[in-house]
């Protein structure tokens, strides 16, 4: 059984860790690459993580979509506590800091740095434990990030002797074990001048967003029937003025506003930014965005709220 560390928000840089027990049991943690894993080791590994009670969080989408970049937000708010007020959750790594591949994109923030972009057939797999100082329950997310290029010749669908997206697609399938959810990011158009003008940005990003959701709805409907899509919109500090996110989506998303509003039990939709990102740099790291991830997906799993009741009204 995966053990964490225990230690207190006060502490949190070294509240690693070392379980050598959990690393040995989990085979591919951090950074890899799927063409020298095999695919039983890939789907061994996942089915692990099920029994382990983990729910799975994978982001899908197009190269430069800012996956990888969401997912170091929500390391950085998980692990940069120094940064925050916000001390209602302790997060603990299930294996040590240096393996768990949450050292290098820690490291990266450190410096204010972007991440590189995600190679072709690359993936990190990153377990972390939530848990809230007011609840008994942890909540255990693992994170999976996976190429742009990747997911695109996936949802194109040509390419079915590349063993790396046979791969993937396996690894979506296995999420039929246990309520996943497929985080589908879709970025604001960097050239927006005026919010409501769709650019040809916009279009490409609804069709191949919606060509995804209708792929996994076609050719696994249990596995759409069972999976939660949360629509993440990403460089949301790019809009050049402030609007409501579902009425960003109908602008400018539509198709995918539409699957968005027509069933909303399995979709949910928020905006989201890093921070302000200037050149290779990240000025200040925003952690308004990761936070509201990490409290509604407490409540998604556990069915109650970080805070207490008293906690909130006062
Ligand atoms: N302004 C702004 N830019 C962002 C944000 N998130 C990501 N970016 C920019 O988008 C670029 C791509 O982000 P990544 O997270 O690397 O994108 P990705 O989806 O992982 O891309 P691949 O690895 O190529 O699939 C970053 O280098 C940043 O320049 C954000 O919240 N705001
Ligand atoms: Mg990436």
């Amino acid at each position: 059984m995966p053990v964490v560390g225990t230690s207190g928000a006060s502490d949190t840089r070294n509240n690693s860790v070392s379980v050598s027990e959990s690393s040995r049991r989990y085979k591919i943690v951090g950074s890899r690459f799927l063409d020298k894993v095999t695919e039983g080791e890939i789907l061994q590994d996942i089915a692990l993580r099920f029994q382990d009670g983990r729910r799975l969080i994978i982001p899908i989408g197009l190269p430069q979509a800012g996956k990888s970049m969401f997912i170091a937000s929500l390391i950085a708010y998980a692990f940069k506590r120094e940064e925050k007020q916000d001390n209602s959750c302790n997060f603990m790594h299930v294996v040590s800091r240096e393996e768990s591949g949450i050292k290098s994109i820690t490291d990266a923030l450190d410096i204010k740095s972007l991440l590189p972009s995600t190679r072709p057939s690359e993936i990190t797999i990153i377990d972390i434990d939530m848990k809230s100082r007011y609840r008994k329950r942890p909540i255990k997310i693992t994170l999976i990030d996976l190429s742009g290029e990747d997911i695109k010749t996936m949802i194109a669908g040509n390419q079915t002797n590349d063993q790396t997206i046979v791969k993937i697609e396996r690894i979506l399938e296995a999420c039929i074990a246990r309520k996943a959810i497929f985080a589908m990011l879709t970025p604001v158009d960097e050239h927006m001048t005026e919010v409501g003008q769709v650019s040809y940005f916009d279009e490409e990003e609804d069709s191949e967003m919606k060509a995804f959701i209708d792929k996994v709805r076609n050719n696994q409907p249990r596995l759409y029937d069972f999976t939660k899509f949360l629509i993440v919109v990403t460089k949301w500090d790019k809009l050049p003025r402030s609007i409501d996110s579902s009425k960003y989506l109908k602008l400018h998303r539509n198709q995918l506003y539409n699957e968005y509003s027509s069933n909303s039990k399995s979709y949910s939709l928020i905006p989201y930014s890093v921070g302000n990102v200037v050149g290779n740099t990240i000025i200040n790291i925003v952690l308004r965005s990761p936070k509201n991830f990490w409290y509604t997906l407490y409540r998604w799993c556990t069915g109650k709220h970080v805070l207490p009741w008293w906690k909130r009204i006062f």
